[in-house]
């Protein structure tokens, strides 16, 4: 018989199903078990003598094969199918499981958000944290879908670098070979060399950085949904993160509604507002917030969040001050660069490249590099390098905020902090 996942089964059907022991309540003469696949949850009930025998094995999460008849049925476990079950006329235990290290089925008590994470691939099995990943699934592929659809090349470009690409205090540094090396920061080098045979390219990348602070919205592993578009500047860029982000959000709507209910999560397409940093910074102070003159603070961002409910805001019109050396100056201390900030948190850095030799040199000696360092990458520009622009956006960013969860190891499978290397 083949096999069916949980969601597909109907009424009066006999179904084969595999999946693993959540619940298990074992009385006198017949036995309950709600029994979970990736595709959902239901109850099975063993009554059969013969089949109670050898119950006393089972144990929570341990893998078992089902045969059954599906009945019509009103089940009130919560995460389970509601309208039916499963009489059970055969199963098979294939693996058992020891004695569980964390509580999957939280109804009494609870574990710490620490040993959760030593416990990650079992955590994960939990229907809420699964919908989590399910999301984050969801936002990766409408990436995807949307590059794709505005007609961008996916790429792949090394995790091994020779020189720093957004400053050099927060690298890894690892010997290759005879070398010294580093662990990528960004792949913005890289891509702004493709983007000028390319056009549009863009890609899902891993970024380490070094940062010594433990903080709720940073990881030392993270991952960026990465663009860059050659003949455009900041604005022509800004919009397309925009629509990106709107697009993403309409299809986890669309995919997600069960996720979503499950983690009682309301979403909203969001609108979009421009703001140069100069009037991002007179709002702030109009509201009491303490002001920068080449960032925005954290008590900034948070208060966008407030004010502008929804909302993407952009801030272009960057002080150059506050830029790496590949965005490009505009004149009077200000740069193509921008920031956007969603529901209170920096989810994008962008903006338009220097192209220019000649410039991108001045920058980075403004900045304590070595020109040397970067020779390919400067070369890269001198034999017919168009005008561009882009952004990286923070994935593990966009879905803490997307669901309202406020520590973005939430969102992180296995995430990579200050204390944590396994699993
Ligand atoms: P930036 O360093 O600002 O820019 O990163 C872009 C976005 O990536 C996310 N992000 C992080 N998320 C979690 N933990 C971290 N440690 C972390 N660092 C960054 C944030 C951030 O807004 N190359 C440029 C982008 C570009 O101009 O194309 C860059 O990396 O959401």
């Amino acid at each position: 018989m083949e096999r069916k996942y949980i969601r597909e089964v109907k009424a009066g059907e006999s179904v084969f199903l595999q999946g693993w022991i959540y619940e298990l309540r074992i009385l006198s003469k017949m036995a309950f078990i709600l029994l979970r696949d990736s595709s959902g949850m239901i109850q099975c009930i063993i009554k059969d003598k013969e089949l109670m025998k050898k119950i006393s094995e089972l144990t929570l999460e341990s893998v078992v094969e089902i045969y059954g008849k599906v009945k019509k049925a009103n089940v009130k476990a919560e995460f389970a199918r509601d309208d039916l079950e499963i009489e059970v006329t055969d199963w098979t235990l294939i693996s058992k499981a020891d004695k569980l290290p964390i509580h999957l089925n939280e109804k009494t008590t609870t574990t710490s958000f620490s040993k959760r994470l030593d416990y990650r691939f079992l955590d994960v099995r939990k229907p809420k944290v699964y919908a989590i990943f399910k999301i984050e699934s969801t936002i990766m592929q409408a990436y995807r879908e949307f590059m794709i659809n505005e007609g961008a090349m996916e790429a792949v470009f090394p995790s091994i670098i020779s020189a720093s690409s957004e400053g050099g205090t927060e690298l890894y540094a690892l010997k290759y070979f005879e070398k010294k090396a580093f662990l990528s920061q960004s792949c913005q080098l890289y891509k702004q060399m493709l983007v000028c045979s390319a056009e549009k390219v863009f890609t899902i990348f891993t970024v380490w950085r070094a940062e010594k602070h433990n903080t709720s919205r940073h990881l030392n592993e993270a991952r960026q949904l990465d663009f860059e578009m050659a003949f455009a500047d900041e604005f022509t860029v800004m919009d397309i993160m925009a629509k990106a982000v709107q697009y993403i959000i309409k299809k986890v709507m669309e995919k997600n509604k069960e996720e979503l209910e499950l983690l009682g999560v309301k979403l909203k397409v969001p609108k979009v507002k421009y703001l140069t940093f100069e009037e991002a910074n007179k709002i702030l102070k109009k509201n009491n917030i303490k002001t920068e003159t080449k960032d925005i603070t954290l008590e900034g961002e948070k208060k966008f969040g407030e004010l502008f409910l929804d909302t993407i805001v952009f801030v272009h019109d960057w002080p150059i001050k506050g830029k790496p050396f590949y965005i490009m100056p505009k004149g009077d201390g200000l740069s193509h660069g921008f920031d956007a900030i969603y529901k209170g948190m920096e989810i994008t850095s962008g903006g338009q490249r220097v192209h220019i030799p000649e410039i991108l040199e001045k920058q980075l000696r403004e900045r304590d590099l070595d020109p040397k360092n970067f020779k390919s990458y400067i070369d890269s520009f001198r034999f017919g390098a168009p005008p561009h622009a882009g952004w990286g956006l923070g994935l593990e960013r966009l879905t803490m905020l997307i669901l309202g969860i406020s520590n973005i190891r939430e969102v992180t499978l296995f995430p990579r902090d200050r204390e944590r290397l396994t699993p």
